[in-house]
């Protein structure tokens, strides 16, 4: 469990983790000269009858508010700081909305420095913090007076701390892991570690895990919590990973390291937005933000679909990313302006995996249920990746299986597509095979893989279709062609007459036959019209294509294959002089034809010419 603290500068959030953990969490120089946090702190806290916390200590000064936001995502548990000398302060409330924005609901408020005030002055604070947590996520939260100087309240405050941590369920560890790196840094002898609060999921030592926004993979040397090796880290641990394989510019703070393949980068997604009720501006159509997720904060542009966005509204937008993130759905960001900087808002991520030009959804309530129906209709042909599912729709892995039973729609190994999407391909594969055989009424079907690059549809999804087509007997498909059931080759008067013209050419020209070309030419036909005849009377049988522009008829190939049988010996090798002697074939013929019988498995090359491997049987008569 992660507990965070928040609150204005200087107001007593490192004194007092120090008070309660004995861990002074501002290490670097510059903090020490300067007596204010800069960067995040982090700290162990054992608290009775709840174990051990891992804290997270914030900087209050306005320049460090993109570090507290990053310092504040993925807690469980807040401590607000309120100096009982100074109360509300702009950053209390600031720190505020932003734990409202990232949906933290559970905390304690500590009034610091009450060793400064008196009973009357503390009353008074005491009631303005309280009109203060309002209708923040805050709101009804304990408010404990305490000092650090003279340690009056600690205990009051572990046990209002303990109590919080008490209502908190604890994080399923069996999800997907994420942990979004916070410090990343070298150390001898061991290479580059890396920490974070795990955010979901578990991870042993020797995984290897996958490192965005790099995309590069590592392997887990090592795990620490909070100083102890452990073989495990799980959600809600503060852990420090050393990793093999990386280096430390690839893992600065805002990296996130995932281990499922169901992770992908993004550059644009769909969330639910909101401006805080207090934002002093509106956003146009179109307007440039920081975006803030988890420890990582980009550049982004803002596309409402109904803009403006007011203060205090909630809009679905499309968010277009300067750089690529790692998001799930379900996650909460917030929105700063850059210059001046300050905090206007945030959201929900409702689809971290959005097309290029993803129109905004509408808002209303989604599930996990409907948001599969509307990505699978968006996704048509392609379909949904269903691996990706998890961070697509911010579900655990185990509850794909279920979900994809209920929704109606199509798997095909690793994709999901619509009903719609299916009966249109289906319709299309049966519109391109009627306009095939209108073009081709000779030809039994069109080439399967031809048909399924006419699909417009990945290569595994076309496949589906025409096995589909196949099954419910609306095609036939045999040795690589497919066809309408309905569908049969006919020859019409014209054909059969060019049929009758070419039979009685290629029989009478024997084994020295023209080409198809010459066939047309001679027969005053088209050069196609021929090939598509030639191919009808080769499955029929009459004539056979020894090269693919020249035609025999069968009589001559097989008169040719009884010279063969005849008149070679087993074992012996023929050169292409005595076989020419053999066949009576001229050298034009001789070399096409005796590649057709090698082909065929008759006879095989050799140095000299060719052997007989098998016996050309008895004419057939097919
Ligand atoms: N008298 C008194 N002084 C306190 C108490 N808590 C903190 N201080 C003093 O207040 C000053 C600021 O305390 P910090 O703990 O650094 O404040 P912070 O909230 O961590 O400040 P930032 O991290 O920079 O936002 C220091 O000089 C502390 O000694 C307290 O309970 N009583
Ligand atoms: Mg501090």
């Amino acid at each position: 469990m992660i507990l965070g603290t928040a609150g204005h500068i200087d107001h007593g959030k490192t004194t007092l983790v120090r008070a309660l953990t004995g861990v002074d969490t501002d290490r670097l120089p510059e903090e020490k000269r300067r007596g204010i946090t800069i960067d995040l702190g982090f700290a162990p806290l054992v608290l009775e009858g709840v174990g051990q916390l891992g804290v997270v200590d914030v900087p209050g000064h306005e320049a460090f508010v993109r570090t507290m936001v990053a310092g504040a995502t993925g807690i469980d548990l807040v401590l607000l700081v309120v100096a009982a000398d100074s109360g509300v302060m702009p950053q209390t409330r600031e720190h505020l909305a932003i734990l409202s924005l990232l949906g933290v609901r559970s905390g304690v408020v500590a009034l610091t420095k009450c060793d400064l005030v008196d009973a009357e002055w503390l009353a008074l604070v005491e009631e303005d913090v309280r009109a203060t947590l309002g209708t923040s996520s805050l709101a009804g939260a304990a408010i404990v007076p305490v000092s650090s100087t003279t340690g009056e309240g600690l205990d009051a405050l572990r046990r209002a701390l303990a109590d919080v941590a008490a209502t908190i369920p604890e994080r399923s560890s069996d999800d997907i892991f994420r942990l979004p790196v916070d410090r990343a840094f070298t150390v001898r002898g061991t290479g580059t570690v890396v920490t974070g609060t795990v955010w979901s999921g578990t991870l042993a030592r020797d995984a290897t895990v996958r490192l965005f926004p790099s995309d590069t993979s590592a392997r887990v040397r090592g795990l620490h919590v909070h100083g102890h090796v452990v073989d495990t880290v799980r959600a809600g641990d503060r852990a420090a990973i050393a990793l093999v394989g990386v280096e430390l510019d690839q893992v600065r703070r805002g990296a996130v390291l995932v281990q499922s393949d169901a992770w992908a980068s993004t550059r644009v997604i769909r969330a639910d937005v909101s401006l805080l009720p207090d934002a002093a501006v509106t956003l146009g159509p179109r307007s440039r933000v920081r975006f803030h997720l988890g420890t990582n904060e980009v550049g982004a542009r803002l596309v409402v679909r109904d803009a403006p966005l007011e203060p205090g509204v909630t809009l679905s937008a499309r968010v277009v990313l300067d750089e690529p993130i790692v998001v799930r759905a379900g996650d909460r960001f917030v929105l700063r302006a850059a210059s001046p900087a300050s905090t206007l808002g945030g959201g929900i991520v409702t689809d971290p995996l959005a097309p290029l030009r993803a129109r905004p959804w509408r808002l209303e309530s989604r599930d996990p249920r409907t948001t599969l129906a509307a990505l699978a209709d968006e996704a048509g042909a392609a379909g949904v990746s269903v691996r990706e599912l998890p961070v697509r729709l911010g579900i655990m892995p185990r509850d794909v299986e279920p979900l994809l039973a209920t929704v109606e729609g199509w798997r095909v190994g690793s994709r999901f597509l619509s009903v719609s999407a299916r009966d249109r391909l289906t319709r299309a594969a049966r519109s391109v095979l009627e306009s095939y055989h209108a073009e081709h009424p000779l030809e039994p079907g069109a080439p399967l893989q031809w048909l399924r690059s006419r699909l417009d549809a990945p290569d595994e999804v076309a496949t589906a279709i025409l096995a589909l087509l196949t099954a419910s007997g609306d095609i036939v498909a045999t040795s690589g062609v497919a066809a309408n059931a309905a569908f049969a080759p006919t020859l019409d008067a014209a054909h059969s007459a060019l049929r009758d013209a070419m039979i009685a050419a290629l029989g009478s020209a024997g084994i020295e036959p023209p080409s198809l070309d010459e066939l047309a030419a001679s027969l005053g036909a088209t050069s196609d019209g021929v090939l598509e005849l030639a191919r009808w009377l080769a499955r029929e049988g009459s004539v056979v294509a020894v090269e693919p522009g020249r035609y025999f008829a069968r009589i001559a190939v097989d008169g040719l294959h009884a010279r063969m049988a005849a008149g070679m010996a087993d074992g012996k090798e023929y050169s292409p002089g005595e076989l020419r002697d053999l066949l009576g074939l001229t050298r034009k013929f001789l070399i096409p034809f005796l590649e057709y019988c090698d082909r065929e498995g008759y006879t095989v090359r050799v140095e000299l010419g060719r052997r007989l491997v098998a016996r050309p049987s008895k004419p057939s008569t097919a």
